[in-house]
């Protein structure tokens, strides 16, 4: 794979220039992603390695998802989930928490990340990506270019002091000025290392801003106040690339009570806090912090979603499943009011035949609680539902990216459609 990564070096560095042209219009954006495609179909991100660092790729026996939901309470981050076994990074100490709680672990393959010399950046093949600082590079330059509609404010700051972007479209409030037009909202990379999960509401906003005269999307500019928060991890997603190869990173970077770091920000709401899917152990992945909304980045979306009464529909970006989940997540319970169960079947069937992704009820993935939908909708009453976008495992190459944004654009745009009104679409 370094072969690869070395040939590919070249058109890299083209697209690091064609990038400090300030293309920033949804096409050409596009432009430049494929313009890295890689010559050969990318190897799965494991082959990438070089040096062991002491974690394996391990398949536990997991029969349903009863099983799964225990192994998230051990602190096993579920990342595939296969017939009877699910799949998943584990260090030493979950490795034997898991024989200790007598889990069945089919196999075990030693995980090496490539800690060459710090780049603090993509690895050249995915230079299409974008960093934090190109994802507010290329934020400030949309907001600039289109002072008649958009305006760029900062929700909070990361643990590490970043600010997190919020970009806003309306055509009347700016910033953080009320508006009483229904609201969506878009939220990618909860998760560190789920970059494509920043790249689909990045290139929306680039598509909203070019496709602005067009009857449909003027029409939901001027009518809705929307709202898209790329990267709310952006501490995490830079620890992932730093070294220049990823690190199958998963949470934030705040350092907790044992000094290991980071808390799972996708177990940290106050939805059934820390009571199912979700581990106490500060080392593991899908730790759930030390109390509801512990953690910067989550108490940026609280303010955020508690300060603006209009939001009524949201997407959250994760990868990777090809999936759209919908509230409950942290229980195996329906939402109690009848309507609102039909708005999240009926949206999440238009939203599936759009994509091709298949739409369900998140707790038959697992039990898992603390999630930010849930807490979405259960505090605001907002129709939020969770992607899993499209990939073969967290680092699916540069040519991914403009086919899974094309079809979530279309989700998200009709998402937009019943933004004024969810009940029309039952
Ligand atoms: O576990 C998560 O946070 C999400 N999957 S990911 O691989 N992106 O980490 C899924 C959240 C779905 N929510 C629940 N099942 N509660
Ligand atoms: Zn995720």
């Amino acid at each position: 794979m370094k072969k690869i990564l070395l040939s590919l070096a070249l058109l890299g560095a083209l697209a690091i220039s064609i990038k400090a042209e300030e293309n920033f219009s949804y096409n050409q954006l596009l432009k430049e992603i494929t313009s890295v495609e890689p010559a050969v179909s990318p190897e799965p991100a494991l082959e990438k390695s070089a040096m062991p660092d002491g974690r394996y790729w391990v398949t536990v026996k997991a029969a349903d998802k009863y099983a799964r939901t225990r192994l998230l309470e051990a602190g096993f981050d579920i990342v595939e989930i296969n017939k009877g076994s699910v799949s998943g990074v584990a260090g030493p100490d979950l490795m034997a928490r898991l024989s200790s709680k007598s889990f069945v672990v089919e196999s075990r393959i030693p995980l090496s990340v490539y800690t060459a010399a710090a780049s603090k950046d993509f690895p050249t093949a995915d230079a299409a990506y974008h960093n934090y600082k190109e994802t507010t590079d290329l934020l400030k330059q949309m907001a600039a270019a289109n002072p008649d509609i958009a305006s760029l404010f900062s929700i909070g700051k990361t643990t590490e002091g970043r600010d997190i972007w919020c970009l806003r479209i309306n055509s009347s409030a700016k910033g953080t000025a009320v508006s009483a037009k229904p609201g969506a909202l878009y939220i990618g990379n909860h998760h560190a290392r789920e970059h494509l999960s920043n790249e689909v509401p990045l290139l929306l906003a680039a598509y909203l801003f070019d496709h602005k005269t067009d009857a449909d999307i003027k029409q939901y500019i001027s009518a809705l106040d929307i709202y898209i928060i790329p990267m709310l991890n952006p501490d995490g997603a830079e620890y992932d690339i730093k070294t220049g190869s990823y690190q199958y990173y998963r949470k934030n970077m705040s350092t907790n009570s044992d000094k290991t770091r980071g808390v799972d920000l996708n177990r940290n709401y106050d939805s059934w806090f820390c009571q199912a899917g979700a581990s106490s152990y500060p080392g593991s992945d899908t730790y759930c912090g030390p109390k509801a909304f512990s953690e910067p980045e989550s108490q940026a979306v609280k303010k955020f979603i508690e300060a603006r009464k209009n939001l009524k529909t949201h997407i959250s970006y994760h990868s990777y499943a090809g999936e759209i989940l919908y509230p409950w997540g942290g229980s195996d319970e329906d939402v109690p009011n009848v309507k609102d169960r039909q708005v999240f079947i009926s949206v999440g069937a238009a939203m599936e035949k759009l994509t091709g992704y298949r739409s369900y009820k998140s707790s038959e993935m697992y039990v898992a609680t603390g999630d930010s939908c849930d807490w979405a909708y259960a505090a605001g009453g907002i129709f939020a539902f969770t992607f899993e976008l499209e990939g073969r495992g967290f680092y699916p190459g540069a040519a991914i990216i403009s086919s899974a944004v094309a079809k979530n654009i279309k989700a998200a745009v009709y998402l937009l459609s019943v933004t004024d009104n969810p009940y029309k679409a039952i």
